[in-house]
């Protein structure tokens, strides 16, 4: 694992790596730089065959307080018109970020400890599964500053909450606390403060010991499901159970089953 960035870090415990975003003086707001290291540190979490779960974290009291705005008013106003002062030039940067996310063939959690807000909210809505602790703030910034939803939140949001809820929290801009976030399904769960890096810490682990291929094509299944038709759908889920038909855990899955043993998967 690389230990040799600045602004995020990685810890590995078995299958699991932890993915910290560490401004915490600006509340992990995203620098470039940051913003870089993010981007190598889940190509290095993909590849890595180690790694059976990756969770994404805030390092201190927040997840994410979106693009850090100290330094992106003033390259706008000095390079405005030209191609490479575009926001939709950086915004690409983050567009890699969410593909590599949703791409990556094993499970990622977010866990959002106080406010997700703009970029880092939708990041966290680019996760599989979120975890809230109830200090949780999720707040879709954008509107705040006269923007649009960024970074896949604007085709995320209304399909994870409906397009009702999507709009009000898009146009109002208000905060969603982590009880509203679980009861309205943006986030799976949301536990007491106290509770929080143990239940994540639980299900990391439980999931580096599941059956890891299969969870990739979950991920390709569910995620391609949001732009096919029925039809098309069930072409793929053809293609996809003949993949993991030939996965070794699979077979152990059975295995297990018909000797009435746990299995043990290797995530092969
Ligand atoms: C910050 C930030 C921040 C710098 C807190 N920057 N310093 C747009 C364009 C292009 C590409 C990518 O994407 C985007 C989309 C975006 O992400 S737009 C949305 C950008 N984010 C925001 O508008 C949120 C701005 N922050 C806030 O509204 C508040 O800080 C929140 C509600 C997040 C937290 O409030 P508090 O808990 O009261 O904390 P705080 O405001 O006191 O912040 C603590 C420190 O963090 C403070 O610095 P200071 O020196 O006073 O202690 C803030 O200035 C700094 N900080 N967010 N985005």
């Amino acid at each position: 694992m690389r230990t040799d960035f600045q602004y995020v870090l990685m810890q590995q415990e078995e299958g699991v790596v932890t993915v910290v975003m560490n401004r915490p003086e600006v509340l992990n707001a995203f620098n470039d730089q940051m913003l870089e290291e993010l981007t190598l540190a889940l190509e290095e979490a993909g590849r890595d065959d180690s790694v059976r779960c990756v969770v994404l974290t805030g390092a201190g009291r927040a997840f994410g307080a979106g693009q850090d705005l100290t330094n992106f008013v003033e390259p706008q106003q000095t390079q405005a018109g030209s191609e490479a002062g575009k926001v939709s030039v950086h915004l690409a940067k983050y567009h890699r970020v969410v593909h590599l996310m949703r791409n990556m063939p094993k499970p990622i959690i977010a866990a959002i400890r106080g406010v997700a807000a703009g970029i880092s909210c939708n990041i966290a809505l680019a996760c599989d599964i979120r975890v809230a602790a109830d200090n949780a703030r999720f707040i879709e910034a954008f509107a705040r500053i006269g923007l649009v939803p960024d970074g896949g939140g604007g085709y995320l949001l209304p399909r994870l909450i409906g397009l009702g809820r999507a709009l009000d929290m898009s146009l109002l801009a208000d905060e969603v606390s982590g009880v509203e976030a679980e009861r309205i399904g943006l986030v799976t769960t949301c536990v007491p403060l106290a509770e929080f890096e143990a239940t994540v810490a639980a299900l990391a682990k439980r999931l580096a010991h599941g059956p890891t291929r299969s969870y990739g094509l979950i991920k390709a299944l569910l995620y391609q499901s949001m732009d096919l038709n029925f039809q098309e759908l069930l072409a793929l889920e053809g293609q996809l159970q003949d993949s993991a038909r030939e996965t070794s855990d699979h077979q152990e899955g059975v295995n297990a089953f018909l000797q009435k043993r746990p299995a043990r998967y290797t995530g092969k």
